[in-house]
Parts: C-alpha cells; structure tokens; sequence
C-alpha cells in the first residue's frame, strides 16, 4: 500500500475533494454561512484523509487535512492496536522494587544471590501523569494517532494531536523506516495548566481539576481548533510496530534514535546499572519532582536489553519487563466543615465531606466521600473534627482517619437524615445492604437527574454535550422531567440557556438526534435497570434479541441467561412491570429511538457451545463476572475447577494452582490479551 501510484481518476478525485472542502471551510470560518452539515463535511474529509493515506504521493501541505485545527467531527473513529498497548505493574515500595529485580533474575537465569549476580541494567525514566497515545507514521510522514482506549481499540485523534508542536508531523533524518509507531505520553505542563485555569476562570467557564484531565478534556474534543489552543506536550516512551528498522540492543538506544528523527524524550532519562541504582534514582526523582514543570506519578523502571525484554514477555496487559514504582499517596489535614447527603441513580444516599480546601496530591481538595452510614461509625468522624485526608493517583480524596486529639468541644455528631434530601420522600435500608436508600425513584428530582445523565453517557445512548451542569440545568429549569423530553428539547429552548452558544445548542440537538438510532445492549443498559451494567445488557439482548420477548420473560426465563440470578432476575422483572417505566420506553420509542432486533442463536449454535472455561487469576480489563457474561453468552459453561474435560483456562495476574493443574493436565492457557483477542474476534 502507498507505494502504487494512483490513477488519474484518483488524482481527479483528491484535487476535487480538496477544492470542495476548501469552499466548504470558507463557508463555515469566514462566511459563517455552511452549506453542509458537520458530519456530511466530516465525511469528505475522510475520504480525502483515506486517499491521502493509501497514496501519500496526493498530500500536499494545503491539503485541508493538513490544517492546524481542523473543522470539527461528528465521531472519532475507533483504531484497533496491531500490537496491543500495555499499561505498567506497580511498585509500592522498595521492597516490592527488589522483590520485581529478583523475578528478573530468576527467569533470566541471572543469579539471585548475592555475590553471583550477573549485570542487570535498567533504563529509567519519569512516569508522566498523561494520556497515553500511539503515533503512526508512513514513509516518515505523520498519519494516524490513537488514544489507549482499553489498550486494544482506542479512539482516531490524528486531528487533535496534529495541534501538538512536540508531534512531529514529518520525521527527519536517516533511515526512516517506512513504517513506524511510537508510544508516549500527551500532558500538560503545569505553567500552561495553571494559566488555562485563571483564563477559564475569569471568562467564567469550566476548570479542570488538575493537568491530567486537562489534557484528557483537551484531546477529547471533536473540534480539533479547541485542542490547537491547549498548551500540550509530547513525550515518547516506546515503540511500537516498525518495519525494515533493525532496532537496537536497548531501550535507551531506542529513544535516543527516535529522538534523532524529531521524538521528544525525557531528559531525565538514565541507566542505571542495578536495582540499587534504580532506588538511589527514585530517591533523586522525588527530590526533583517539585521542581518539575509537569507532573509525574512515579518511576518507570525497564529492563534495558531488549533481547531480555523478549525473554521475559508479558503477563495479561502489562509487561514483565517493567514497573511502575509509585509516588506514595499524598495526605494533607484540614477541617471537616459539614457534611453533606448525595442521592444518587439508584437512590443511595452518599455522604459527602465538606473540607475546608486543603492542597494534596496535586490538586485542591474540598470534598470527600464519606461512603455510607457504616463508614461514618468506622472513622468516628463528627463535625469540626481535624482530618487527614488522603489521595492517591486518580483515587477520589478519601478521609483516611481523624485526629482525635484535636477535637474541638463544639465537634457535632452526623445526622443521617430520615428522608430523602432532594424529595423528602423516606429512606430504607435493606437487610445486608450498607447503602440507604430514597424509594421514591424517577419522582425524586436528583434521581431524574442521574437517570437522565446516565442514559446520555458514552457507554449509553452517547450523547455528545448533554453533560452533568446541563442536566442539571435542564432539569432545574424544569425542560426535562423525564427520559423522552430529551427527544423534544428545541435548539432555540437550548440557547436560552446560561452558558450555552448557539452553536453548541445546535450541535448538541443534532446528537440528541443521533443517538436515536442505537442498539439494543446500549438501550438496555441506558435504561439504568439495577444491578444491569453493560456485559448483563449485552447477555440478556443476546438471549432475548428484542425487547418484546425481554420485556415478556419472567423470572425462570431470566435466570437462565448468563450472568443473571435471582436478584437480577427480580429487579429486570421489577423494571418490566412497572407502569411508569413501560410509559417511559413507549415514549422513547415514539420519540424515534429505535435499534435492530438480534438474532437468537440456539444455545447449540452458538460458537463455544459445549466448551468449558475455568478464569484463573485477576483480570485487568473487565470483572471476573464480566468475562463469565461475556463466554457463557458466547455458550460455553464456566467451571470452577480444572479436570481433564476443561476446553480452555484464562490465565490472569497471579495465577496459582489451577494454572499448575492445567499445564499438568495439557489443558491450553490463554492470557489475558490474547483472552480479549479471541473475545472481540468471535463476539
Ligand atoms: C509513562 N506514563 O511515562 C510507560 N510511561 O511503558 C513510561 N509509561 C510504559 N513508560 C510500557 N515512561 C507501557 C507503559
């Protein structure tokens, strides 16, 4: 590919697509006056972009493909990673540090004892606290970039990242391969942070709580002229696939020639010749880390050779070869002002703490979950109370203990309240549950609220725009009281609207617009059913393949569908029965929300019928529970013990005796990547 000249059509084809989305830029920048919509617009892009990409001879630098910010997208598309990207064990201490310089050795055959160590060399570097992306350049030339995502697909961000000066778009130097993906790091550094901030802020628009969600906000966006604007930076860590390179015999000879060709690394980064070395470069790093204009999280310690690095390969997600050796969690003591109750999607009151705001771990904290009831009586927390609160990474701040002896005599003890807080309706708790909860369901004004923000999340219906402030507004101003009124909204209603642009209020009714054609599995999940997340979704549209036969199923018939209990069971038929719920999906549906039917497959017909699986070990990128879904979905039966007529064992993380038994019983192992390979392969 790439390397056949294109056809005269072709050539044709590109200056013309060119032409009309040149026109089509000026309508819509210059004219203010578009005559196509964004996702027709989007469209002729990617079909220049793909042309472009299949014959790099037809890019030009005025290629509207080019341009620093581009117009904006309807959709990222989704990126499948060849190679899949990995993320990185931890580390909580140096003995843990040893203890991973030990599992070298020993599977490198290296020595363990002291005195017949052999050499060990480890390449260190900074663990920067961003969003992990993947670069892809053709005969040196910047094509495709993609976030992580769930390290096997992520999302198309090519647009966004071609706004970052650190992302070279063409490579430099000598011997290029003809293909080449880097791995590194996107983040913000803290001086563009904080100025971002204080102009946010002063415009009277959103802040974002510290630079790693800057950045993920600012890569996020559709409208890549938005992310030109953000101050982001580059970093590489990796490589990723490459052809006709011939790499060299470390990691650190990696990154140096990726730096030559125009790749910003870590000044930072070192060798260091044992693990010794490696705490004595940790200890250095932490001094440095407040001097640093960018935050980091840890240390990343790799084993330098790549041969050893081939030896050693990779368990589930993360590789051997490498840990993260982490930045122990920051604690700050500040006072407990009050407490606050939160009702959330299912009703459950939270408490939360109101802190005085206090600075730790990099961000200003002024509020705390307190969990629930139990957790309150736990820490013996009252009002007044000094407290040490503690966050950890991405962790939401939690209250860690509280210094008794600073009690003060006006400390007043937390009331848990008997009614609802938003609705005032009464509060249960169930037996064996810790969460109480407000029973009014979709009547209780913070439950319409969840209800509807998470019908409009990314996994749900996904619609773009219609964020948590604005549901709220919208409910507070009283232009949702339900799901369907969703479907009515009027762009002009919108703008009237504090803080909404017209331009924003059009673009968000063209996805409410959207979001109508879905799926099933999304549908059902989007419904908010108790206890029914995603994979229960997809297992019970897989079984029933409409809604019709779901909505007629009763217990028995749930019960058989993988995943479902009785608990399940009971809350499904709960949400069946009832009359307001039935109302509000025959109101969707008139809205316009529709999906396709599924075609059921008999158990028999379904392709891992008469298979059996045994999961070992901890899995990393879904619940144990989702993976069990998602194979006796496919048909097969999960055990719970390996014998002879196991088909097949999931190997995650710190698997033990049922992997032994396996391999002495010939049973095949899989692990975790090449699990979820197989899963997306046949699902
Ligand atoms: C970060 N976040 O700075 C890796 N990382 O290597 C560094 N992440 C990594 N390396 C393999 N420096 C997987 C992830």
């Amino acid at each position: 590919m790439g390397h056949t000249s294109p056809s005269a059509e072709l050539i044709n084809q590109a200056t013309e697509l060119r032409d009309q989305l040149i026109q089509h830029n000026q309508r819509y920048y210059v004219h203010d006056d578009p005559t196509i919509s964004d996702s027709e617009y989007d469209q002729l892009l990617r079909r220049l972009q793909d042309l472009e990409q299949q014959y790099p001879q037809l890019l030009s630098p005025d290629s509207p493909t080019q341009r620093v910010g581009a117009p904006p997208l309807s959709a990222f598309k989704q990126v499948r990673h060849e190679l899949p990207m990995l993320s990185l064990d931890n580390a909580f201490d140096d003995t843990e540090l040893k203890e991973f310089d030990r599992r070298m050795r020993e599977r490198l055959k290296l020595g363990t004892e002291e005195g017949q160590q052999a050499a060990l060399e480890y390449a260190c570097e900074p663990k920067l606290d961003g969003l992990a992306v993947s670069l892809l350049y053709r005969d040196g030339v910047f094509e495709r970039g993609a976030t992580r995502g769930d390290g096997e697909t992520g999302e198309d961000i090519t647009l966004n990242l071609r706004t970052i000066a650190s992302v070279p778009l063409h490579l430099s130097g000598d011997n290029i391969p003809p293909l080449l993906e880097v791995r590194g790091e996107v983040y913000m550094p803290l001086a563009g942070f904080k100025a971002f901030n204080a102009r946010a802020e002063t415009a009277d628009e959103k802040v974002f709580i510290n630079p790693r969600n800057a950045a993920a906000g600012s890569l996020r966006q559709l409208d890549s002229k938005i992310t030109a604007t953000r101050p982001l930076e580059f970093c590489i860590y990796s490589v990723g696939i490459s052809e006709s390179w011939v790499l060299p015999a470390t990691h650190v000879e990696i990154l140096k020639q990726l730096n030559l060709w125009g790749f910003l690394i870590s000044p930072l980064l070192e060798t260091a010749a044992n693990i010794d070395a490696c705490i004595a470069y940790y200890q250095k790093a932490n001094e440095l880390r407040a001097t640093l204009n960018y935050d980091i999280d840890g240390i990343v310690f790799k084993v330098n050779r790549l041969d050893y690095q081939q030896q050693l390969g990779f368990v589930a997600r993360a590789p051997r070869w490498a840990i993260a050796r982490k930045f122990p969690a920051e604690e700050a003591t500040t006072q407990l002002l009050d407490v606050e109750f939160q009702v959330g999607r299912t009703g459950a009151i939270t408490p939360v703490a109101r802190l005085d705001p206090v600075f730790v771990g990099g961000v200003t904290v002024s509020n705390a979950t307190l969990h629930n009831r139990d957790e309150i009586a736990r820490l013996g927390v009252k009002i007044g109370d000094t407290v040490v609160v503690r966050r950890a990474g991405d962790v939401i701040p939690q209250i860690a203990r509280v210094l008794l002896e600073d009690r003060p005599s006006s400390a007043r003890a937390i009331v848990f309240p008997e009614h609802c807080p938003a609705c005032e309706s009464a509060l249960s708790r169930i037996e064996g549950e810790a969460a109480v909860r407000c029973t009014a369901g979709l009547i209780c004004p913070a439950q319409r609220k969840q209800a509807i923000k998470h019908f409009a999340s990314r996994d749900a219906l996904d619609i773009e725009g219609l964020g948590d402030k604005l549901v709220d507004q919208l409910v507070d101003a009283g232009c949702i009281h339900s799901l369907p009124d969703i479907y009515h909204l009027k762009a002009a209603e919108l703008a009237a609207l504090e803080r909404l642009a017209e331009k924003s209020a059009s673009n968000l009714v063209a996805a409410i617009e959207a979001s109508k054609q879905t799926t099933l599995p999304r549908f059902l999940y989007a419904l908010g059913i108790r206890e029914v997340g995603k994979a229960t979704a997809r297992s019970l549209a897989q079984h029933f393949g409409s809604l019709e036969n779901l909505e007629e199923a009763d217990g028995d018939s749930l019960k058989s569908v993988a995943d479902v209990g009785p608990i399940v069971a009971g809350f499904v038929r709960q949400f069946f029965t009832n009359t307001d719920t039935l109302k509000v999906i025959a109101d969707l549906r008139d809205a316009g929300v529709h999906w396709p039917d599924i075609e059921v497959l008999e158990q028999a017909a379904l392709p891992l019928s008469g298979e059996t699986w045994v999961l070992t070990g901890s899995l990393n990128t879904m619940t144990r529970s989702d993976a069990k879904a998602r194979l006796e979905a496919l048909g097969a039966k999960v055990a719970g013990s390996v014998s002879a007529n196991t088909t097949r064992v999931v190997a995650g993380d710190k698997a033990g005796s049922k992997l032994a038994k396996a391999e002495a019983l010939n049973v095949p192992t899989i692990n975790e990547t090449e699990f979820v390979e197989y899963l997306t392969s046949i699902e």
